[in-house]
């Protein structure tokens, strides 16, 4: 089968190959046909390291799909069923699942992610983050998988698989913005914009978007963004929003620690920076020690939206129904898995949304 395998971290590019084999579904996991995956940015930081990753490896995890083939012991997911690919799956039983925290749990995917599922030219290969969806077929352990209604489109269900979840849930999950506040969202991705329509969602006064690509700062209008500029200009909506004060909440969706610094920078006293991009372990940011506990700030991280996926994908997905979530408009481009390196070089220059990869021709 078709697959994009990262050969080595540091590679540019990936290399989308034919004579790839997927092992398995062995007890406690299912075989899924993907029919749609969205494309991240995560994905590239598997690429330059930024996300440490053994290699070779199928790349990809936001993905949706059709479970062709059940293993030994899986009663809850069956043949047929549509599914939405979870990157962190929630073990059930561990104290961060019983704690209401399941995106921390590592149990499965630690195990997941370390486990080669694919064979690549007769040597075994890892999936990207335990999953892998950028490939016709993946091996999933069952937790691995969140079922949803079958009259969902493929697209859109992928969507909701990494970016959508993340985003939103940095907002409404995370952050918990309250209605009526000054939220600022740095960087507008797919993630950044997920972001922006969370706090939309959860009734933000005003929301400022955030970004270095021009050509972002009408969509992010689009989705909610009540003001919309270039870095230097964002004294501009700060002085008119908050009289130089600061904004309630500032969501940093890029990873890089100048923009971590920034976002922290632009919360006023009490008010709450978010860190959702991905950076590298090796870089740093610095916060003296006197501001800390004089600003009286709260700098958070958040994983996988802090979402639990087994209820919030089903939440998201009402949003959408009822018109109120914004999917389709997150497609900025859909294309075959052959043109994965082309996406790559367009989301390395910031100009897409989310490009999404159809697998079988259908939407
Ligand atoms: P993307 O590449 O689609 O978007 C990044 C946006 O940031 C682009 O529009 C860029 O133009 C813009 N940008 C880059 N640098 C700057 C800058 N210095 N100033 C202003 N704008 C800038 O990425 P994405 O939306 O797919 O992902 C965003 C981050 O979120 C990335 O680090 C990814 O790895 C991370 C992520 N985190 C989680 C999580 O669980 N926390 C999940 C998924 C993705
Ligand atoms: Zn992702």
């Amino acid at each position: 089968m078709r697959a994009a395998v990262l050969q080595a971290v540091g590679d540019e590019t990936v290399e989308v190959r034919d004579d790839v084999e997927v092992v398995g579904p062995g007890p406690g996991e299912v075989r899924v046909a993907i029919r749609a995956t969205g494309v991240c940015h995560s994905d590239l930081s598997a690429m330059n390291g930024t996300i440490p990753q053994p290699t070779p490896a199928v790349l990809g995890h936001e993905g949706a799909g059709e479970v062709v083939a059940v293993g030994e012991g899986v009663g809850t997911i069956k043949l047929g069923d549509h599914v939405i690919v979870v990157w962190v799956p929630p073990c059930g039983t561990c104290r961060y699942c019983l704690g209401g925290q399941p995106n921390l749990c590592t149990q499965v995917m630690y195990s997941a992610g370390l486990t080669p599922r694919f064979v690549v030219g007769g040597s075994p290969a890892y999936g990207f983050a335990g999953t892998g969806t950028f490939a016709e077929e993946v091996v999933l352990p069952v937790q691995g998988v969140v079922a949803i209604d079958k009259d969902v489109p493929w697209e859109i269900a992928s969507l909701l698989g990494c970016g959508v979840v993340t985003g939103v849930g940095a907002a409404i999950n995370a952050a918990k913005v309250r209605p009526g506040s000054s939220v600022l969202v740095y960087g507008c991705g797919g993630v950044g914009m997920a972001v922006i329509q969370g706090a939309r969602i959860a009734g933000a006064a005003e929301i400022v978007a955030v970004d270095r690509v021009e050509a972002k700062l009408d969509q992010a209008r689009r989705f909610g963004a009540t003001h919309a500029v270039v870095p230097e200009r964002l004294g501009g909506p700060k002085d008119e929003i908050t009289e130089g004060d600061g904004f309630d909440y500032a969501f940093e969706v890029i990873g890089r620690p100048e923009t971590i610094r920034a976002a922290y920078d632009n919360v006023r006293r009490g008010g709450t920076a978010v860190v959702v991009g991905a950076g590298r372990a090796e870089e740093t940011v610095e916060l003296n020690a006197f501001e800390l506990f004089y600003s009286e700030k709260t700098l958070k991280g958040t994983i996988y939206g802090s979402a639990d996926v087994r209820t919030d994908f089903h939440r998201l997905l009402r949003l959408w129904k009822a018109g109120r979530l914004d999917l389709e408009g997150m497609i900025s481009d859909r294309l075959d898995l052959s043109k994965i390196n082309e996406a790559f070089a367009k989301m390395r220059a910031g100009e897409a949304i989310r490009q999404v990869i159809h697998f079988g021709g259908a939407a």
